[in-house]
């Protein structure tokens, strides 16, 4: 099949997600085009059958800082469906790809051409932005008016039922991820760059947005070290770090967080790491705790939205209410001072990782696109 794979280049889940999909299947033969602002964070371009289509959203001073975005996207749509003759496009975020890809359709079925459009559903475009006033009845048109709809978890497919007035079926297809990718030593060489040799890893992983309760993964900690020789490891740049940061100074324990921005090595880091903290206020599925259980790392998190349904609670770490700080901290007090008890957790962890394995999910998007064609 030729598809073409709309996504936010950055180092979201949803961009994660639709590079690793488009990757694994180009590696199984189809042509995938990607059509993005620049070229996604995680995509291998030297992969064959992959070529990537840069949205080019030409600025005029009159638009001030409202360019239109949209309006390139559905342009550049409609060029490469034309061009390179797509079988369907799957766009990944609702706002504005699904809107963006329903004019497309429209521009093209005046040439004579019909592009199949698929749009998957990754959270914040339902539960946060999408669902604001100034979004909500375009985001529900363009989700239906998509060929089919799917969502990461059967959380985020119930919040768009309860939401919108949705006329079509939502398929869940959860995220997934390549377990052989992490199948590295546990201490691959860099855990001894992290922390002291006695201490205990403890990490998070995120895009450091208020969703995301960065006070909460501090105070989480500040509790736990107290009991536990530790360090804090934060991976990801964003708007709450400097807050964030004013609280470890506050609090006394700068010299027992590392905050490494963006890094290529994540698997090292979090092969080296003992436990993971997603104390998130909204989750839609939590890709970044399944990644880290792919690297056998427990995990403490919130009840929020999907996180439930990837981490099981007592078995593959903790699930805890948004904002229960003590609770969250007594938890990883428990588990970390107990090497049995936390040789499990992590082991529990690994098996739960190979539930979700690309091995077991790709073939779900496979089908859906061969039922799409099928149907057209
Ligand atoms: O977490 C974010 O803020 C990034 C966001 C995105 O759209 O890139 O992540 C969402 O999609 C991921 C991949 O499906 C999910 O794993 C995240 O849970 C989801 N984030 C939220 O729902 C807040």
């Amino acid at each position: 099949m030729k598809i073409g794979i709309v996504c936010y280049p950055t180092y979201g889940g949803s961009g994660i997600v639709a590079t690793e999909l488009g990757m694994d299947l180009a590696e199984r033969g189809h042509e995938i085009h990607f059509i993005s602002t620049s070229l996604p964070a995680r995509l291998d371009i030297t992969i064959s059958n992959i070529y990537f289509h840069k949205v080019n959203v030409e600025t005029y001073p009159l638009f001030e800082e409202y360019q239109p975005y949209s309006l390139a996207l559905s342009t550049i749509i409609v060029n490469i469906a034309q061009s390179h003759g797509l079988d369907l496009l799957h766009v990944h975020y609702a706002i504005p790809h699904a809107y963006a890809a329903y004019f497309a359709k429209q521009m093209l079925r005046e040439k004579g051409i019909e592009l199949p459009i698929i749009t998957t559903l990754h959270g914040t475009d339902i539960t946060l932005v999408g669902n604001h006033p100034a979004y909500k009845p375009a985001v529900e048109f363009s989700i239906n008016h998509s060929d089919k709809v799917t969502a990461v978890s059967e959380s985020l497919k119930k919040e768009t039922y309860e939401f919108f007035s949705i006329k079509n079926e939502i398929e869940v297809i959860p995220n997934f991820i390549d377990n052989e990718q992490y199948e590295i030593e546990e201490d691959c060489g860099c855990r001894n760059q992290l922390a002291e040799k006695k201490e205990k890893v403890i990490i998070h992983v995120s895009n450091l947005r208020k969703v995301k309760r960065l006070n909460d993964v501090v105070s989480i900690f500040y509790e736990i070290q107290k009991e536990i020789p530790s360090k804090l490891i934060i991976v990801g740049e964003g708007p709450e770090w400097e807050n964030a940061n004013a609280l470890i100074q506050n609090l006394g324990i700068a010299h027992k967080v590392k905050n490494l921005g963006k890094i290529n090595e994540l698997y090292n880091v979090l092969c080296s790491s003992d436990l993971f903290l997603l104390p998130s206020e909204k989750e839609s599925f939590g890709l970044a705790a399944l990644e880290a259980m792919a690297a056998r790392v427990p995990v403490i998190s919130s009840n929020a939205g999907g996180i439930p349904e990837v981490n099981i609670d007592g078995q593959t770490g903790f699930v805890l209410p948004v904002g229960d700080v003590e609770g969250m901290a007594r938890r990883g007090i428990e588990m970390l001072s107990d090497e049995k008890v936390l040789s499990e957790f992590k082991e529990n962890a690994k098996k739960q990782a190979f539930k979700f394995d690309k091995k077991n999910v790709l073939p779900l998007y496979e089908e859906l696109y061969y039922s799409i064609l099928q149907k057209a």
